[in-house]
């Protein structure tokens, strides 16, 4: 082996194996962006994250380029009165699968930096704890009547 594959092998072992041990990420699955009728400041996305690791996976933060501000939230009703409060983490077990949809957990979707028009798709990039990055997407829909 001369010194150039010898650095190729090396380099192999220092990159490519962190990214092969974490090849299995979760999925984000059915994601969707629910369309105002009229022009609003924030919106709300869903969708299911699934995670068919061997890990748990615990999602610490969110973001997306079309928005200026994410965030995952929960609504819950307290006293009769929906209210809706940031979540800091969310955990997912293996095999397990974390819904998010109108009435429960969303996304929270603030500053557009466009219109968003019906049909087009957004990225949303969640953060995990072990510093990897899971990717979706999110389909503009007009909630059904
Ligand atoms: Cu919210």
């Amino acid at each position: 082996m001369n010194l150039f594959r010898a650095c190729a092998f090396a380099l192999c072992l220092l990159f490519v194996l962190p990214a092969c041990a974490r090849e299995c990420t979760p999925q984000v699955r059915d994601g969707w962006i629910r369309l105002t009728p009229v022009k609003m400041p924030m919106m709300a996305g869903f969708g299911r994250i699934e995670n068919r690791c061997p890990t748990p996976v615990t999602i610490t933060g969110v973001r997306s380029p079309a928005f200026g501000d994410v965030s995952l939230h929960e609504t819950r009703i307290v006293d009769g009165v929906s209210r809706m409060r940031a979540l800091p983490e969310l955990r997912i077990v293996p095999e397990g699968a974390a819904v998010l949809k109108p009435g429960g957990m969303h996304l929270m979707l603030m500053q557009p930096h466009a219109p968003l028009k019906e049909g087009s798709r957004v990225v949303v990039e969640f953060t995990l704890k072990d510093g990897g990055v899971l990717r979706g997407e999110l389909e503009v829909r007009k909630p059904a009547p």
